[in-house]
């Protein structure tokens, strides 16, 4: 007994550390900002920072102080401003949303209440709500405010002299709190070396999705068998050396942020003239371009359950989201949980799925399983390729 005890009380205290990790992140990318650029609409597919802020303290409130610790919500009716799905990214400019210091003391005031209810709640096997057995409400607070982290990032890139800001980062596995491993780094770091050619897989059976246990999205469940063809993948994305030849030959558009220089291209991220270099993986293009990109080459884009059965074998994974060919669709048994407006209402053939992660994307929100998804024609993702043939 006195055992489960320290483990959960030890627990508790890596989660919050964990949360206060998450917001040190937060503040770090809005730290260069002034309240005007907080408010500032930037582009219609993308929520102005102030948004995010306040969804990110909303979530949280709405699911760790109102729903697990049975409070009333801090400032009445506002929580309908930060719903995702009522309002589409293209209004959220003009929503009576909280700004400047409120939102700041929002935040604050949040976090507060959610550490109360940690320190009450039990997040043990045994705990009678599915919502906080194995601490399962804590992960998905954790994994969503990164998650709109990487979303802040995307709209960053649109940010005229922004700089990433020496204190975000991530804590490795096992690293003592409150010290930086990895900083968010732009352009990405090279990864030597760059592996080329490909990797077979013969045909056979495959689990996929995320184990019963441990903290997943209900879209990664429930693990299953798949039949797979044999195929070959690439081990290396494709680089942006080779995006400017399939630009060049064919004149499809250039990757998002890229303009001519000269005989060269330049990445205008944040403002810069940044040389494009070939050997990093090629960013900002849409499903559309990856999967024409593929064809030229004479290949094709892989499927997400290929990309899942070889994930421990690829390289440069970390950089880029990788665009596969499958619609992000219900796995075979699946049920929504907690809510149906995380996967379930984007079900069907309108949304692609990403496979990976990127630079911008937190360790804390990636696994094997872990699936993203994003209409075909979007660029502003942190989106490249990875392409596969069959074999
Ligand atoms: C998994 C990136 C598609 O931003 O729509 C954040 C993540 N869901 N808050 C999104 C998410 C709810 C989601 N993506
Ligand atoms: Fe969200």
């Amino acid at each position: 007994m006195r055992i489960a005890t320290e483990v959960t009380a030890s627990s508790k205290e890596a989660i919050a550390e964990r949360l206060a990790e998450a917001r040190r992140c937060t503040l770090g990318l809005i730290e260069p900002l002034d309240d005007e650029q907080l408010n500032r609409v930037y582009s219609p597919i993308l929520s102005p920072l102030a948004w995010d802020l306040g969804h990110i303290a909303n979530f949280e409130e709405l699911w760790l102080v109102q729903t697990i610790g049975g409070r009333e919500p801090l400032r009445g009716e506002l929580g309908r401003f930060y719903d995702a799905i009522e309002n589409p990214r293209r209004t959220r400019g003009e929503l009576p949303i909280l700004r400047d210091a409120e939102l700041r003391s929002y935040l604050d005031d949040v976090r507060a209440r959610t550490l109360e209810v940690l320190d009450e709640a039990n997040l043990g096997d045994d705990a009678e709500d599915p919502l906080l057995r194995e601490g399962f409400v804590y992960e998905m607070l954790v994994a969503h405010e990164h998650q709109h982290n990487e979303t802040m990032l995307q709209l960053l890139m649109m940010v005229d002299g922004y700089e990433l800001s020496r204190r975000v980062g991530h804590l490795s596995p096992g690293q003592a709190p409150g010290q930086l491993a990895r900083r968010f780094e732009y352009p990405p770091v090279r990864e030597v070396p760059h592996p080329p050619g490909s990797i077979r897989i013969a045909a056979g059976e495959h689990e996929i999705g995320a184990p019963a246990r441990g903290f997943a999205y209900d879209n990664e469940r429930p693990r299953h068998m798949v039949e797979l063809a044999a195929f070959e993948i690439d081990r290396w994305p494709v680089t942006n050396g080779e995006y400017v030849r399939f630009i060049e030959e064919t004149s499809a558009e250039a990757p998002l942020y890229w303009e001519r220089e000269g005989d060269g291209w330049v990445d205008t991220a944040m403002g810069r003239r940044d040389p494009v270099d070939p050997d990093l993986p090629v960013v900002h293009v849409s499903w559309h371009e990856a999967d024409a990109f593929a064809g030229w080459a004479g290949k094709r884009l892989p499927s997400e359950q290929e990309w899942e059965a070889v994930h421990d074998r690829l390289a440069g994974v970390g950089q880029v989201w990788e665009w596969t060919s499958s619609d992000f669709l219900a796995y075979p048994g699946f049920e929504a949980f907690p809510y149906r407006e995380y996967s379930e209402v984007f079900f069907g053939d309108e949304y692609k799925v990403l496979r990976g992660a990127s630079w911008a994307t937190s360790p804390e929100v990636t696994r094997p399983s872990f699936r993203n998804w994003d209409l075909p024609e979007r660029r502003q993702i942190f989106s490249g390729i990875r392409c596969a043939t069959d074999a």
